[in-house]
């Protein structure tokens, strides 16, 4: 039987429930187990009819202010937690995606010096190291570059010492090679070399990869076949390759060789000066005096080397116009490789 000590108990139950609920979900189980369809006041409500015709009146009535109440009481406590929500979550969508961690990569001419390396791993060269702190003798004498040289010149060499410098080139470490390895040989030297320049197309340090292969029957048709499967592998299997005579110390016959231009494809056009051909490496068949300074005997083993610029290439392969923005090192740039 309900009467008012009922209600009484009820009131006080729900308004501790409500008072407690510390979410909107447990506030709504609150809610239901109240004012809901089957709740324990709704079942007063609906009982109310069957009450002894004397006591309707004053349970009606205060059943009825209850349920007004509570619904009251539900309806402040749930305006309070949905205001504490959005205080603590101003605007924040928990459903979207998290941001990525920003990947690191290699830098340009970090990948393309390792394209270079593995065409030549792929031909059975080997990869050779140095020091980029070298002597006069690893980095002119040996390589038959003589003292009146213009390379030997303080305005292109950083010096330490009259005879400790900066390498201008790789091929001191070829030299080091041959002193330490008997031949044959068939190496490659990737590595960071230092010139005293800088301008649009010259920085103070650039990379190079130089090779050099030796044995008892290495011809220039080697260098030919060699570098022509280079340039195809770097460029394309459409690049077309000519050699032109050209002249370095350390090589006899020595050569450059221009690939058909990677942009007009051999048309003519600004980047290759309306030639339709670019420069892209120097080589040639090693000097004897080379081979005598490491203890090669001359009469006996041949060779070729060629280098080249990591730098250039890649301005060339990526369509790149200033070689400072390699170095500049502004993400925008370097997001593109
Ligand atoms: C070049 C061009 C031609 C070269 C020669 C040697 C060595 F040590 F074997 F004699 N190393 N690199 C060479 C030859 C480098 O760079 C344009």
């Amino acid at each position: 039987m309900i009467d008012e000590k009922k209600l009484e108990e009820l009131k006080r139950q729900a308004l501790t429930q409500i008072k407690e609920a510390r979410d909107e979900k447990s506030l709504e189980t609150a809610r239901v187990k109240y004012l809901g369809r089957k709740g324990e006041l709704t079942q007063i409500l609906k009982s109310i009819a069957k009450l002894p015709p004397e006591l309707k009146p004053l349970i009606g009535r205060l059943a009825n202010q209850l349920k007004r109440e509570l619904e009251e009481a539900f309806k402040e406590a749930q305006a309070e937690l949905k205001k504490r929500r959005e205080e603590h979550l101003p605007g924040v969508d928990l459903t979207l995606p998290g941001r990525p961690y920003p990947l690191g990569r290699l830098h340009p001419i970090t990948q393309v010096m390792q394209e270079i390396c593995e065409i030549f791993l792929r031909m059975g060269f080997s990869i050779a190291s140095g020091p980029e702190v070298e002597l006069d003798y690893y980095n002119f004498e040996a390589l038959n570059i003589p003292e009146d040289h213009p390379a030997r010149d303080m305005q292109a060499t950083f010096y330490f010492a009259p005879k400790v410098l900066l390498r201008t080139h790789t091929s001191p470490i070829q030299i080091r090679t041959m002193e330490s390895e008997k031949p044959p040989l068939r190496i490659i030297a990737p590595g960071k070399v230092y010139r005293c320049d800088s301008d649009v197309t010259h920085t103070p340090m650039f990379h190079q990869v130089e090779g050099l292969m030796v044995d008892e029957d290495v011809s220039f048709a080697d260098l030919k076949g060699i570098l022509t499967i280079f340039a195809q592998e770097t460029f394309g299997s459409e690049t077309k390759v000519r050699f032109r005579p050209s002249y370095f110390p350390f090589t006899e016959p020595s050569v450059e060789m221009d690939i058909s231009c990677v942009i007009c494809g051999g048309e003519g056009c600004r980047v290759c000066g309306q030639t339709g051909w670019l420069e892209i490496l120097g080589a040639g068949m090693v000097h004897p005096n080379v081979f005598r300074a490491v203890g090669y005997d001359p009469q006996k083993w041949v060779g070729f080397a060629f280098g080249l610029g990591v730098e250039r290439i890649t301005m060339l392969k990526f369509g790149i116009d200033d070689i400072r923005l390699f170095y500049e090192n502004h993400l925008r740039f370097l997001e593109q490789f």
